[in-house]
């Protein structure tokens, strides 16, 4: 090989190593500039908008002293000015770190100081009361900026967002997510789910979890196709959203396809008739869920298993059987195993840890390298999630290793809310457990051993007061002692049946 092509190959490998997220969202920013790609309440946007956006953005930014590597913060519930944010952080090489909305003082104050960010951007007062930019007032100030493209200077391992996670030892974590992490997750989709530019798609997910930021907004710039972004999902108003927008694709949690079952069968036929393909994922859909939607919607959800430190794993396929209760085959470029205690893999339907392995799964946690590498081994990740795989090789998932309750699709570990209410007044021990609900799949439930000043509507007010809305315990159960073994570690499946 010549000298010349030889510097042809490498300049061709630079370009290759310098891809980021940017340039899969050229499909629709810059190829599809006059179309319009976003609705969001009673506006419409072009593509071109939004890129003229977050150029603009962007610019302001920088004005006010973010280089790369600087992480910003934000507090917001969906809204255009989230994704002009996220597409600002990406050209910049800014690290996004979304916080969840109902999170409260105790939880933002963990993020603030553990990502450190240059800023924290929001509507309102944030909890806690950190200095805050306020978003509208960003977006005036930007809307005099040029909105040329700016200069992109991220490559595909640059870190894109820090999500965090909610922490098996009480504090969350963040992970540390890369541009190629997300386009190997947002290719896979759209192969794997055959979405198209002419695919509608209705977001209703909260854009702060990966749920909606990389299998919604991601997938969307990918592809070029529309979507409708709620600003949350109501299940009083879910229908008329439905039939006015009339998607192809809808990604949900398995909460929303049950508020979705109390649909008259005639608007559920109607809703069924436009849509492509429903898909649900973020905890586990129970096999009768999916067969009564079948029956009313007359549609097979197609249900997924993800991670926040994985992004997408496993989905059952578009073309082919979608089993009940399974989450289906590895997506490509991704391996799986399933390993036994003793660390080696197990055969054929036998259950054991859920090993991953690939282009999807995340750089390591934000400052915590210990954490980090205990969560891997011999280069797979340990999802901690229990599983088996069938001789087709679908897989099932049967549970967590750790007691990881998730509500409505939101994960809560119970350590942090027992840590929370062993500060309270009135609480001399406390256990926390995830009890089966109809429409959120489980919901926490505090037992506690009181103390002699314990007061449960105080309690209930603190809880109120200092945790996310879903962390609060449906019901508090007084109990005389925790059962415990003999070395001294409560057994939960001995605590008596919550009266709600
Ligand atoms: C719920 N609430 C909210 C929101 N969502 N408040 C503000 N903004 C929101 N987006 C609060 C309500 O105020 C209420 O609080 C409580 O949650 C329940 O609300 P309700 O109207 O009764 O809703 P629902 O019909 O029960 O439905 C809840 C929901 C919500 C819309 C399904 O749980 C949700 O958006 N879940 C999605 C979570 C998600 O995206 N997870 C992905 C994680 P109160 O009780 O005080 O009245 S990422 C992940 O898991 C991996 C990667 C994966 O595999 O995807
Ligand atoms: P998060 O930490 O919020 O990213 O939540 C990831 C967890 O959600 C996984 O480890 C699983 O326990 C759970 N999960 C995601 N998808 C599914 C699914 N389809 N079925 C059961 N659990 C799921």
């Amino acid at each position: 090989m010549s000298f010349v092509s030889i510097a042809v190959v490498f300049d061709r490998l630079l370009l290759l190593l310098t891809m980021n997220l940017l340039h899969t969202f050229a499909n629709s920013l810059e190829a599809k500039k006059t179309a319009v790609g976003l609705e969001f309440g009673t506006a419409t946007f072009t593509f071109g908008e939004i890129d003229a956006r977050s150029n603009q953005m962007a610019r302001l930014l920088k004005g006010r002293g973010f280089e790369s590597g600087d992480r910003l913060c934000v507090y917001l519930e969906n809204c255009v000015e989230f994704i002009d944010l996220f597409l600002a952080c990406s050209k910049l090489g800014v690290i996004f770190v979304p916080i969840n909305i109902l999170y409260r003082e105790r939880e933002v104050t963990h993020i603030y100081n553990d990502a450190n960010p240059k800023a924290l951007i929001s509507t309102a007062e944030v909890p806690g009361n950190f200095p805050s930019w306020k978003v509208k007032e960003l977006r005036m100030e930007a809307k005099g900026l040029s909105s040329e493209p700016v200069k992109i200077e991220t490559t595909g391992d640059s870190t894109a967002a820090i999500v965090y996670t909610s922490g098996t030892t009480g504090a969350s974590k963040g992970a540390m997510l890369t541009h190629n992490n997300f386009i190997v997750n947002g290719i896979n989709l759209i192969t794997c789910w055959q979405i198209k530019e002419d695919d509608r798609l209705l977001l209703a997910l909260p854009l702060f979890h990966v749920h909606a930021l990389a299998n919604g907004l991601h997938v969307w710039l990918m592809s070029g196709c529309r979507m409708r972004l709620l600003e949350r999902f109501e299940h009083q108003k879910a229908a008329d959203e439905f039939q006015s927008f009339q998607p192809t694709l809808f990604f949900g949690v398995p909460t929303m396809y049950i508020r979705l079952l109390d649909q008259p069968s005639d608007v559920a036929r109607k809703i069924g008739s436009t849509l492509r393909l429903f898909v649900c994922g973020s905890a586990p859909l129970p096999a009768h869920v999916l067969a009564s939607f079948r029956e009313k919607y007359d549609h097979t959800i197609l249900e997924r298993y993800g991670m926040t430190e994985t992004l997408m794993n496993i989905s059952n396929p578009y073309h082919g059987e979608r089993k009940a209760g399974t989450v289906g085959l590895p997506l490509p470029g991704i391996s799986v195993k399933i390993v036994a205690e003793n660390g080696l893999p197990v055969g054929v339907g036998e259950i054991g840890e859920v090993y991953v392995k690939g282009p999807n799964v995340f750089f390591g946690y934000w400052k915590r390298e210990e954490a980090t590498e205990n969560a891997f081994k011999n280069g797979y990740f340990k999802t901690g999630d229990l599983g088996f795989a069938d001789a087709d090789g679908y897989y099932t998932l049967c549970g967590r290793k750790s007691d990881l309750i998730i509500s409505g699709g939101f994960n809560i570990y119970p350590r942090e809310i027992e840590e929370f209410l062993l500060e309270q007044a009135g609480v001399a021990e406390v256990a926390v457990v995830g009890v089966a609900h109809d429409v959120r799949g489980e919901v926490p439930v505090a037992y506690v051993v009181p103390t002699k000043d314990l007061n449960i509507t105080l309690l209930e007010e603190k809880c109120r007061e200092h945790l996310a809305s879903f962390k609060i315990p449906k019901a508090f159960m007084v109990v005389d002692k925790l059962p415990r073994t003999a070395l001294g570690k409560v057994q939960k499946h001995l605590l008596p049946a919550p009266k709600f």
